[in-house]
């Protein structure tokens, strides 16, 4: 089983690597920070692919998938996983720039990669794609706009993904994850690690090895089996209420 999981050098996609590779499977672990893939090279050996490739890079994408080895090429699952937030202003006060990142890497990189790969599994009647929402494409925060805007986006191309594949035996599903101790909110912060630990204080949150786990568990299930959608929070996370602004 050949897994090519895009952001792999932190949070969920560096757990990904660790599981997957325990189990017997071969990874191309891709990320921009090369430094970490040579170390992970380094530690997992012959079963690891690292690939430089920044996913908002239409390019790069493209050539580096091209590179692949002949026996590295057959891809079993796509993980369209590299992503981020920035920032939680407002978005009367949002940055249009961190705007712009968050689109051409959790819009566009997912679907550079996906475009890249996906005729490929269809041609051989055979593969698997995870994508990585969030429980922030579906319920509305202060200061999530855009970014909740970009898995709302994940989240229906997901589906329209499926529809597109019936007919064929790949399958797709969407991974929608609430809060997750990883790297994620030192992104979002800009390197303010106090303000990113903070965003845990007092709760349990999920781990990177939950979704890990959760995906491993996707990806084992039968053939004919297509989990279209995976919804998880901790348990110490819900939901707020409308709110009103009252004069
Ligand atoms: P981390 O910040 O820990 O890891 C993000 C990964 O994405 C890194 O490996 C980073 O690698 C990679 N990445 C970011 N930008 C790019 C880029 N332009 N090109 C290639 N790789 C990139 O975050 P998580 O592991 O927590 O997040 C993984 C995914 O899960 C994201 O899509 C995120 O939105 C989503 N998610 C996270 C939740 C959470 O609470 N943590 C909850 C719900 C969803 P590098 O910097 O080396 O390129
Ligand atoms: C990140 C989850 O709850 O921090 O996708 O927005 S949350």
């Amino acid at each position: 089983m050949i897994i090519f999981i895009t952001g792999a050098t932190a949070g969920f996609g560096a757990a990904m690597v660790k599981r997957f590779i325990n189990k017997g499977y071969k990874v191309i672990a891709t990320g921009r920070r090369s430094e970490r893939l040579d170390q992970m090279k380094a530690e997992y050996g012959d079963h690891l692919y690292p690939l430089v490739l920044d996913v908002q890079d239409k390019e790069m994408v493209s050539k580096a998938i091209d590179s692949l080895p002949a026996e590295w090429k057959r891809i079993d699952v796509l993980i369209n996983n590299a992503g981020l937030a920035l920032g939680t202003e407002l978005a009367q006060k949002a940055s249009l720039e961190d705007w712009d990142t968050m689109i051409q890497t959790n819009i566009n990189g997912f679907l550079y990669c996906t475009h890249k790969i996906l005729p490929d599994m269809v041609s051989r009647n055979h593969g698997q794609i995870i994508n990585l929402g969030s429980v922030a494409g579906e319920f509305p925060y202060q200061g999530g706009n855009v970014y909740g805007a970009t898995k709302a986006f994940v989240h229906q191309m997901s589906m329209n993904l499926r529809s597109d594949l019936l007919g064929t035996n790949v399958r797709v599903t969407n991974i929608e994850p609430g809060m997750c101790h990883t790297e994620f909110s030192e992104v979002r912060f800009k390197g303010d690690k106090e303000k990113a630990d903070s965003v845990y204080k007092g709760i349990k949150a999920l781990s990177a090895d939950d979704i890990a786990e959760t995906i491993d568990w996707v990806i084992t299930r039968p053939a004919h089996v297509n989990i279209n959608v995976i919804s998880l929070m901790p348990t110490q996370q819900a939901f707020a209420g409308f709110s009103v602004h009252r004069t």
